[in-house]
C-alpha cells in the first residue's frame, strides 16, 4: 500500500511542478498513459488470486483516481493562471477618455473647385475632365500654335516620355470636347440640321515650370468654353461678370478687359476686376483704384473650330482660362500660392479649413 500511496504523492509532485498545459500532459504520460505506472501495475496483477486481484484491483483504482484528481485540480489551476495573466495584459481602464476622431474639413482649393462647379452648373454649363498628361496635339497645335510659334515659350513646362507633357493649361480640353461634340452629332450635322450648342468648363491641374508667391509649378485652372451661332463678346463678357458677382458674393463689380494675344483666340482679353488693396492684408472689390487679375479669355480662333471639325462660317465662340488657385487666394484673403501645397495643418487651421478645438468624448477641448 505505502508503494501506491508513494506513487499518488510522486503524481501529484510531478504535476505541481508542470509549470505549462505541455509539461502537465509529458507528467500525466508517465503515470495513466498507456505505458504509465498505473498500466504496469495493472498488468502486474495477472499472477495474482482471484482474491487478492479483487484487493490489489480496488487500490491500484482508488490510486488511478486520486491520480486523475490531482491531474484535474492542476489543469484547472493552470488555465485559471494562464486567463489571469491574459486579463491582465489586455487591462482596459474603463475610466479614460475617448480617444478623439480629428474633424478634417475640404482644401480651400477643392472647396473653391466646388464652388465653381455649382455656379457654372447654374448657368447650364457641363463639368468636362481630361487628361494632365497630354499630346503636343491638343496642347498646342491643334490650338494653333505649331512647333516653331513664339507663344509656346511662355507654357514651359515638364515633358514626359513619347513626345507626351503635362499640360500647361486647360484649354486642350476645349478640343476635347468640341471633337467628341461633333463625333456625337455628325449625323445631324451632315443632314444639315446643325449641332446643339456647347456650353462646358473644365476644371483641373495644370502645370508649368514657374515658382514665386504668385505662380506654382502645378496648379488650378478652369476652362470655359461656349459654341454656338451668333455667339459674340457681349455673351462673354456676361458671363464673366455673372459668375465674377456670384464667386465673390457682391452685387456690384467692376471688370476691366484688356487685349492681349493668344494663338487660340481672336481677339483675346485678359479680365480685371476692380479692387481696393490700400489696406495691408486686406482686399475689398467693386471700389479702390487697383485692379486684379482675373484670367484670360477671348473669341475662339476660326483655325481651332475647323481643327475640331466645325464650321467655321457658321458657329462662334467663346473661351476663357481662369486661375482656380488665384481665386482661392483672392475669395479667402491669401497671400502666397505655394501654402496651398506644403500640406501644413497649422496654415488649414489658421483659415478655418481645418477643425480647431474639437471637444472630447470627456468633456475637454483638444488642442
Ligand atoms: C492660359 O493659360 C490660357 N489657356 C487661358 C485662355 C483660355 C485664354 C481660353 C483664352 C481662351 P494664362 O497663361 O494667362 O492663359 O493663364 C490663365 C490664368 O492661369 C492666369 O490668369 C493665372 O490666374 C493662372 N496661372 C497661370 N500660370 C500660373 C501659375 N504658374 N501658378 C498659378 N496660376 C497660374
Amino acid at each position: 500500500m505505502n508503494e501506491l500511496e508513494d506513487l499518488v504523492r510522486t503524481a501529484q509532485a510531478a504535476f505541481v511542478a508542470s509549470s505549462t498545459a505541455n509539461d502537465l500532459e509529458n507528467a500525466k504520460a508517465q503515470f495513466l498513459g498507456k505505458s504509465g505506472r498505473i498500466t504496469e501495475l495493472m498488468k502486474g496483477m495477472a499472477a495474482l488470486s482471484v482474491e487478492e486481484k479483487k484487493t490489489r484491483g480496488a487500490a491500484i483504482n482508488a490510486a488511478k483516481q486520486a491520480i486523475e484528481g490531482a491531474l484535474n485540480e492542476r489543469r484547472q489551476a493552470l488555465a485559471d493562471a494562464e486567463l489571469q495573466a491574459q486579463l491582465k495584459a489586455e487591462a482596459l481602464d474603463v475610466t479614460l477618455p475617448g480617444r478623439q476622431r480629428a474633424q478634417g474639413g475640404l482644401h480651400p482649393v477643392s472647396l473653391t473647385l466646388e464652388r465653381i462647379e455649382g455656379i457654372f452648373g447654374s448657368m447650364g454649363f457641363e463639368v468636362a475632365d481630361g487628361p494632365e498628361i497630354e499630346t503636343d496635339w491638343f496642347n498646342f497645335t491643334a490650338l494653333n500654335t505649331p512647333a516653331d510659334h513664339p507663344a509656346r515659350s511662355m507654357h514651359d513646362t515638364f515633358y514626359v516620355e513619347g513626345g507626351h507633357l503635362l499640360r500647361t493649361h486647360t484649354s486642350p480640353m476645349q478640343i476635347r470636347h468640341a471633337v467628341q461634340h461633333v463625333k456625337r452629332y455628325r449625323d445631324r450635322i451632315d443632314a444639315g440640321q446643325g449641332m446643339p450648342e456647347i456650353r462646358v468648363i473644365a476644371p483641373g491641374r495644370t502645370y508649368r515650370v514657374d515658382s514665386d508667391a504668385t505662380h506654382s509649378p502645378m496648379f488650378h485652372q478652369v476652362e470655359a468654353l461656349v459654341i454656338d451661332e451668333g455667339i459674340n463678346l457681349g455673351h462673354l463678357k456676361w458671363t464673366v461678370e455673372e459668375f465674377c458677382k456670384a464667386f465673390f458674393e457682391i452685387d456690384k463689380i467692376e471688370l476691366r478687359a484688356r487685349p492681349s494675344f493668344f494663338p487660340f483666340t481672336e481677339p483675346s482679353l485678359e479680365w480685371d476686376m476692380r479692387c481696393d488693396r490700400s489696406v495691408p492684408g486686406k482686399i475689398t472689390f467693386g471700389t479702390g483704384n487697383d485692379w486684379l487679375e482675373l484670367g484670360s479669355s477671348g473669341m475662339v480662333h476660326r483655325k481651332v473650330l475647323e481643327n475640331c471639325g466645325i464650321d467655321s462660317g457658321r458657329y462662334q465662340g467663346f473661351a476663357f482660362g481662369f486661375g482656380l488657385d488665384r481665386m482661392a487666394m483672392l475669395k479667402y484673403s491669401m497671400p502666397d500660392i505655394r501654402s496651398f501645397f506644403e500640406a501644413d495643418l497649422r496654415w488649414l487651421k489658421h483659415y478655418g479649413f481645418a477643425a480647431l478645438d474639437l471637444p472630447t468624448l470627456d468633456g475637454g477641448l483638444s488642442k
